[in-house]
């Protein structure tokens, strides 16, 4: 498997190790990473630097314990370690180092620009210059490993298109050092919803803080069939995905996705039948594909020092990667004597 490595394109992708990792993170991110594992050289990320952005909610206890949390889930969500590398941030001093070399190539006007900054900061009394920065951070965990695609949910498009634009720019002012990456997106799911609000997207912090916001991938039977039960629909009865309400789009988009339907078989699966048929039927859906991944989750975080090897052995391929990369960059920005 590890001699053709070199052959295939890389995959990087990430989860910040905050709030309650959900189905839409699973849909839009994790089982695309999944599903394609074994055609690519994939590199998984838990990206700690990230959750510092927004330090009121980051105790040094909570966030150990996420960092482990979302390592047991990519795993236990069928993440192979034979087949991909998985690794925290922070353990590699490199992100950190590439940030703020790529700090002094990206101009501010393209940060400000950016919709996540925007809303996350418009709610906040004082922001820190670390969540004006995530782009960057973002461009430098994506550029060190010379990434060709990155897997990811559609709420990411605007920080690949500036990674790319960061490249470039850098690649124009010191010569081709890094290779522009794309984004890989599902075509159905790369935005699920709120289940209580299908105008927004569903999100880790909000599913924090409301009740049937979100499904947790290690939430209890009861809370995920009352979340579903009472997932936000309308009184029309139309299940045909061009017709339906944003609510009812997103259960069926749930629905397609993990069961790995299409379109025309989810519509015509649930012709003439009522939303409580949809609801219930969808509720032994997200049960069945969580079941598996509870239960193997369980017995990573029982299994003593399976974890930390996994960790540490990512962390030694990343860094390797990661340290070639700021190398090269050095050289070519005049940073070695
Ligand atoms: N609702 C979603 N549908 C599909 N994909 C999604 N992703 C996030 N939400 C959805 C994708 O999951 C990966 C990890 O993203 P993240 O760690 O930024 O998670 P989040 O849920 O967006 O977390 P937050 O902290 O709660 O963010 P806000 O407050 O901004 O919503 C990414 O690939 C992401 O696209």
């Amino acid at each position: 498997m590890k001699e053709n490595v070199e052959k295939k394109k890389r995959v990087f992708s990430g989860v910040q190790p905050t709030g309650q990792i959900h189905i839409g993170n699973y849909v839009g991110a994790i089982s695309l990473w999944v599903e394609n594992q074994d055609l690519y050289d994939n590199i998984f990320c838990i990206v700690d630097l990230h959750s510092l952005t927004i330090p009121e909610n980051i105790a040094p206890e909570y966030l150990r314990r996420k960092v482990r949390e979302v390592a047991a889930l990519y795993l236990a969500c069928g993440i192979d370690p034979e087949k991909s590398t998985i690794f925290v941030q922070s353990q590699v001093p490199e992100h950190a180092e590439l940030t703020w070399l790529l700090n002094c190539v990206t101009p501010i006007g393209w940060l400000e620009r950016m919709t996540q900054y925007k809303s996350k900061s418009a709610e906040m009394e004082t922001v820190g210059t670390g969540l004006f920065d995530y782009p960057v951070l973002m461009a430098a965990d994506i550029l060190l490993y010379d990434t060709d695609l990155v897997p990811v949910g559609d709420d990411q498009k605007q920080h690949i298109e500036i990674t790319r634009d960061i490249a470039q720019r850098f690649n124009h002012l010191y010569g081709e050092v890094f290779k522009i990456p794309d984004g890989l997106f599902r075509e159905s799911g790369a935005r699920i919803m709120g289940l209580d609000t299908p105008e927004v997207k569903m999100s880790k912090s909000l599913g924090e803080m409301k009740k049937r916001h979100s499904i947790g991938l290690l939430d209890s039977e009861e809370d995920i069939r009352d979340a579903i039960m009472r997932a936000t629909t309308d009184s029309n009865m139309e299940t045909r995905y061009e017709y339906a309400s944003p609510g009812v789009k997103n259960l069926l988009v749930l629905y397609e996705v993990l069961t790995g339907s299409s379109r025309e078989e989810v519509e015509e699966h649930f012709s003439g039948k009522n939303y409580g048929t949809l609801k219930k039927e969808l509720v032994e859906v997200v049960l069945d594909t969580l079941r598996p991944i509870q239960q193997k989750y369980n017995e990573i975080v029982n299994e003593e020092g399976y974890l930390d090897n996994i960790l540490n052995e990512g962390r030694m391929r990343a860094k390797e990667i990661a340290s070639a990369t700021i190398a090269r960059v050095k050289e070519h920005m005049g940073l070695t004597l």
